[in-house]
Protein backbone atom coordinates (compact mmCIF):
# COMPACT_ATOMS: atom_id res chain seq x y z
CA UNK A 1 0.00 0.00 0.00
CA UNK A 2 1.20 3.41 -0.85
CA UNK A 3 -0.06 6.59 1.40
CA UNK A 4 -0.30 9.41 -0.50
CA UNK A 5 0.06 12.29 1.83
CA UNK A 6 -0.60 15.86 0.80
CA UNK A 7 3.01 16.92 2.40
CA UNK A 8 3.66 20.56 2.84
CA UNK A 9 6.83 21.80 1.49
CA UNK A 10 9.37 22.17 3.90
CA UNK A 11 10.64 25.83 4.93
CA UNK A 12 14.45 26.18 3.17
CA UNK A 13 16.58 27.68 5.57
CA UNK A 14 18.00 30.67 4.40
CA UNK A 15 22.01 29.17 3.92
CA UNK A 16 20.11 26.02 1.54
CA UNK A 17 18.88 29.02 -1.12
CA UNK A 18 22.33 30.09 -1.17
CA UNK A 19 24.03 26.53 -1.51
CA UNK A 20 21.22 26.05 -4.65
CA UNK A 21 22.75 28.87 -6.21
CA UNK A 22 26.14 27.60 -5.37
CA UNK A 23 24.95 24.17 -6.90
CA UNK A 24 24.22 25.81 -10.39
CA UNK A 25 27.18 27.91 -10.66
CA UNK A 26 29.26 25.37 -10.00
CA UNK A 27 27.26 23.04 -12.10
CA UNK A 28 28.41 25.47 -15.13
CA UNK A 29 32.08 25.69 -14.36
CA UNK A 30 34.52 23.18 -15.04
CA UNK A 31 36.82 22.02 -12.13
CA UNK A 32 39.97 23.95 -10.64
CA UNK A 33 37.67 27.42 -11.24
CA UNK A 34 37.42 29.57 -8.52
CA UNK A 35 34.25 30.54 -6.90
CA UNK A 36 33.53 34.16 -5.55
CA UNK A 37 34.51 34.68 -1.73
CA UNK A 38 32.67 34.49 1.21
CA UNK A 39 32.58 38.90 0.71
CA UNK A 40 31.59 38.96 -2.88
CA UNK A 41 28.95 36.05 -2.19
CA UNK A 42 27.76 38.36 0.85
CA UNK A 43 27.06 41.49 -0.99
CA UNK A 44 25.72 39.86 -4.07
CA UNK A 45 22.92 37.58 -2.53
CA UNK A 46 22.60 40.25 0.60
CA UNK A 47 22.31 37.69 3.20
CA UNK A 48 25.41 37.60 6.17
CA UNK A 49 28.64 36.15 6.32
CA UNK A 50 27.53 33.26 8.10
CA UNK A 51 25.05 32.07 5.86
CA UNK A 52 27.35 32.18 2.88
CA UNK A 53 29.94 30.66 5.13
CA UNK A 54 27.33 27.66 6.26
CA UNK A 55 26.42 26.75 2.62
CA UNK A 56 30.26 26.76 1.52
CA UNK A 57 31.07 24.78 4.26
CA UNK A 58 28.64 21.90 3.91
CA UNK A 59 29.60 22.11 -0.54
CA UNK A 60 33.10 21.65 1.02
CA UNK A 61 32.18 18.56 2.81
CA UNK A 62 30.39 16.83 0.18
CA UNK A 63 33.22 17.55 -2.34
CA UNK A 64 31.88 19.55 -4.32
CA UNK A 65 34.31 22.52 -3.55
CA UNK A 66 37.89 22.82 -2.28
CA UNK A 67 39.44 25.05 -0.09
CA UNK A 68 42.99 26.21 -0.30
CA UNK A 69 44.37 27.77 2.54
CA UNK A 70 45.44 31.51 1.58
CA UNK A 71 44.07 31.31 -2.09
CA UNK A 72 40.57 30.60 -2.34
CA UNK A 73 37.73 28.57 -3.01
CA UNK A 74 37.38 25.97 -6.15
CA UNK A 75 35.25 23.86 -7.64
CA UNK A 76 36.31 20.22 -6.77
CA UNK A 77 37.44 17.91 -9.42
CA UNK A 78 35.27 14.75 -9.74
CA UNK A 79 35.10 12.22 -7.31
CA UNK A 80 37.20 8.67 -7.52
CA UNK A 81 34.77 5.53 -8.32
CA UNK A 82 36.10 3.01 -5.94
CA UNK A 83 34.45 -0.74 -6.40
CA UNK A 84 33.94 -3.02 -3.51
CA UNK A 85 35.32 -6.38 -4.33
CA UNK A 86 37.07 -9.45 -2.22
CA UNK A 87 40.27 -7.98 -3.29
CA UNK A 88 43.43 -6.01 -1.91
CA UNK A 89 43.99 -2.11 -2.29
CA UNK A 90 47.06 -2.73 -4.16
CA UNK A 91 45.34 -5.40 -6.67
CA UNK A 92 42.17 -2.92 -6.73
CA UNK A 93 44.00 -0.05 -7.10
CA UNK A 94 46.24 -1.01 -10.43
CA UNK A 95 42.66 -2.37 -11.94
CA UNK A 96 41.73 1.67 -11.64
CA UNK A 97 44.93 2.68 -13.24
CA UNK A 98 46.56 3.76 -9.92
CA UNK A 99 49.82 3.14 -8.38
CA UNK A 100 49.68 1.41 -5.25
CA UNK A 101 52.19 2.30 -2.29
CA UNK A 102 51.91 2.21 1.54
CA UNK A 103 53.73 3.66 4.67
CA UNK A 104 53.18 1.17 7.70
CA UNK A 105 52.54 3.62 10.55
CA UNK A 106 52.46 1.42 13.27
CA UNK A 107 52.75 -2.34 14.13
CA UNK A 108 52.39 -3.56 17.19
CA UNK A 109 51.34 -7.27 18.93
CA UNK A 110 49.25 -6.97 21.81
CA UNK A 111 45.94 -8.99 23.84
CA UNK A 112 42.69 -9.26 22.03
CA UNK A 113 40.16 -6.73 23.21
CA UNK A 114 36.44 -8.86 23.61
CA UNK A 115 35.19 -7.75 20.51
CA UNK A 116 38.49 -8.27 18.41
CA UNK A 117 38.41 -12.29 19.68
CA UNK A 118 35.02 -12.60 19.01
CA UNK A 119 35.53 -11.35 15.21
CA UNK A 120 38.98 -13.53 14.85
CA UNK A 121 37.76 -16.65 17.17
CA UNK A 122 40.18 -16.89 19.23
CA UNK A 123 40.31 -16.40 23.31
CA UNK A 124 39.86 -12.85 24.87
CA UNK A 125 43.67 -11.57 25.73
CA UNK A 126 44.92 -13.63 23.16
CA UNK A 127 47.73 -12.15 21.16
CA UNK A 128 47.02 -10.28 18.07
CA UNK A 129 48.86 -7.85 15.75
CA UNK A 130 47.33 -4.31 15.16
CA UNK A 131 48.59 -3.37 11.73
CA UNK A 132 48.09 0.43 11.07
CA UNK A 133 49.05 1.90 7.33
CA UNK A 134 48.52 4.73 5.30
CA UNK A 135 47.26 3.76 1.44
CA UNK A 136 48.32 5.45 -0.96
CA UNK A 137 47.39 6.10 -4.84
CA UNK A 138 50.13 7.46 -7.24
CA UNK A 139 51.31 8.94 -4.47
CA UNK A 140 48.20 10.20 -3.02
CA UNK A 141 46.78 9.63 0.29
CA UNK A 142 43.74 7.59 0.07
CA UNK A 143 42.79 5.66 2.93
CA UNK A 144 44.26 4.94 6.69
CA UNK A 145 43.77 1.58 7.40
CA UNK A 146 43.78 -0.77 11.19
CA UNK A 147 44.21 -4.27 10.60
CA UNK A 148 43.79 -6.88 13.32
CA UNK A 149 45.28 -10.59 12.85
CA UNK A 150 45.67 -13.25 15.15
CA UNK A 151 49.57 -13.90 16.20
CA UNK A 152 49.45 -17.11 16.85
CA UNK A 153 47.87 -18.05 13.05
CA UNK A 154 50.24 -15.74 11.44
CA UNK A 155 53.54 -15.60 13.31
CA UNK A 156 56.23 -12.88 12.42
CA UNK A 157 53.64 -11.45 10.16
CA UNK A 158 54.57 -8.03 11.52
CA UNK A 159 58.25 -8.32 10.12
CA UNK A 160 56.79 -9.53 6.79
CA UNK A 161 54.34 -6.50 6.11
CA UNK A 162 57.29 -4.18 6.89
CA UNK A 163 59.12 -5.34 3.84
CA UNK A 164 55.74 -6.03 1.23
CA UNK A 165 53.43 -3.47 0.77
CA UNK A 166 50.37 -6.18 0.17
CA UNK A 167 49.48 -7.86 2.82
CA UNK A 168 47.09 -10.08 1.22
CA UNK A 169 50.64 -10.81 -1.28
CA UNK A 170 51.80 -11.90 2.22
CA UNK A 171 49.20 -13.94 3.68
CA UNK A 172 49.34 -15.73 0.15
CA UNK A 173 52.81 -16.07 -0.29
CA UNK A 174 53.99 -16.98 3.66
CA UNK A 175 51.04 -18.44 4.63
CA UNK A 176 49.45 -19.96 2.23
CA UNK A 177 46.26 -18.09 2.99
CA UNK A 178 43.48 -16.40 0.30
CA UNK A 179 40.48 -14.48 1.91
CA UNK A 180 37.56 -15.53 -0.07
CA UNK A 181 34.40 -13.79 1.52
CA UNK A 182 33.83 -10.86 3.87
CA UNK A 183 31.41 -8.73 5.36
CA UNK A 184 31.97 -4.94 4.47
CA UNK A 185 30.21 -2.43 6.11
CA UNK A 186 30.36 1.23 5.27
CA UNK A 187 29.45 4.23 8.08
CA UNK A 188 30.16 7.83 8.39
CA UNK A 189 32.54 9.35 10.55
CA UNK A 190 34.20 13.08 11.63
CA UNK A 191 37.86 12.85 10.78
CA UNK A 192 40.39 12.89 14.01
CA UNK A 193 43.12 15.39 14.07
CA UNK A 194 45.72 12.32 13.33
CA UNK A 195 43.29 11.21 10.49
CA UNK A 196 42.58 14.54 9.14
CA UNK A 197 46.96 15.24 9.15
CA UNK A 198 47.02 12.21 7.17
CA UNK A 199 44.71 12.41 4.82
CA UNK A 200 45.25 16.01 4.04
CA UNK A 201 42.19 17.47 5.36
CA UNK A 202 40.56 19.26 8.28
CA UNK A 203 39.48 17.58 11.60
CA UNK A 204 35.91 17.13 12.07
CA UNK A 205 35.51 16.57 8.14
CA UNK A 206 33.26 13.94 7.08
CA UNK A 207 34.54 10.33 6.33
CA UNK A 208 33.68 7.27 5.06
CA UNK A 209 34.68 4.39 7.49
CA UNK A 210 34.83 0.94 6.03
CA UNK A 211 35.09 -2.46 8.12
CA UNK A 212 35.86 -5.73 6.45
CA UNK A 213 35.63 -9.23 8.46
CA UNK A 214 37.66 -11.53 5.58
CA UNK A 215 37.38 -15.53 5.47
CA UNK A 216 39.19 -17.68 4.04
CA UNK A 217 37.84 -20.63 2.12
CA UNK A 218 36.70 -23.08 5.56
CA UNK A 219 35.09 -20.12 7.11
CA UNK A 220 38.09 -19.12 9.69
CA UNK A 221 38.39 -15.66 9.82
CA UNK A 222 41.47 -13.94 8.59
CA UNK A 223 40.99 -9.93 9.68
CA UNK A 224 39.07 -7.61 11.36
CA UNK A 225 39.63 -4.00 9.51
CA UNK A 226 38.98 -0.56 9.40
CA UNK A 227 40.14 1.55 6.53
CA UNK A 228 39.10 5.27 6.92
CA UNK A 229 38.42 7.38 3.21
CA UNK A 230 38.00 11.31 2.98
CA UNK A 231 34.15 10.85 2.27
CA UNK A 232 34.72 13.89 0.01
CA UNK A 233 36.99 12.47 -2.30
CA UNK A 234 35.44 8.56 -2.66
CA UNK A 235 32.32 7.30 -4.35
CA UNK A 236 31.95 3.24 -3.15
CA UNK A 237 30.36 1.14 -6.00
CA UNK A 238 29.11 -1.97 -5.32
CA UNK A 239 27.61 -3.99 -8.10
CA UNK A 240 24.48 -6.03 -7.34
CA UNK A 241 23.07 -8.31 -9.73
CA UNK A 242 19.51 -10.31 -8.79
CA UNK A 243 19.52 -13.81 -7.60
CA UNK A 244 19.86 -15.69 -4.00
C1 LIG B 1 41.58 -3.50 1.42
C2 LIG B 1 40.72 -4.12 2.51
C3 LIG B 1 41.51 -4.64 3.67
C4 LIG B 1 42.66 -5.49 3.21
C5 LIG B 1 43.50 -4.74 2.21
C6 LIG B 1 44.62 -5.59 1.68
C7 LIG B 1 38.66 -2.78 2.57
C8 LIG B 1 37.80 -1.92 3.38
N1 LIG B 1 39.79 -3.16 3.09
O1 LIG B 1 42.04 -2.25 1.76
O2 LIG B 1 40.65 -5.40 4.46
O3 LIG B 1 43.47 -5.85 4.31
O4 LIG B 1 42.70 -4.36 1.11
O5 LIG B 1 45.34 -4.81 0.75
O6 LIG B 1 38.30 -3.10 1.48
P1 LIG B 1 46.86 -5.03 0.45
O7 LIG B 1 47.06 -6.47 0.08
O8 LIG B 1 47.17 -4.08 -0.65
O9 LIG B 1 47.62 -4.72 1.72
Amino acid sequence: MVLDVNRQAPREPKYYQVKRHLLQLIDTLPPGSLVPTERVLTVELGTSRTTVRQALSELVGEGRLVRRQGSGTYVAEPKIAWLLHMTSFTEQAAAAGYSASTQLLDAVRERASDDIAARLAIKPGAAVYCIERLRLADGTPMAVETSYLSAARFPGLIGHVRKTSSLYQVLADVYDTKPVNADETIETAAASPREAELLNTDTGSPMLVLGRHSFDAEGEPIEWVHSWYRGDRYVFVAKLAAGH
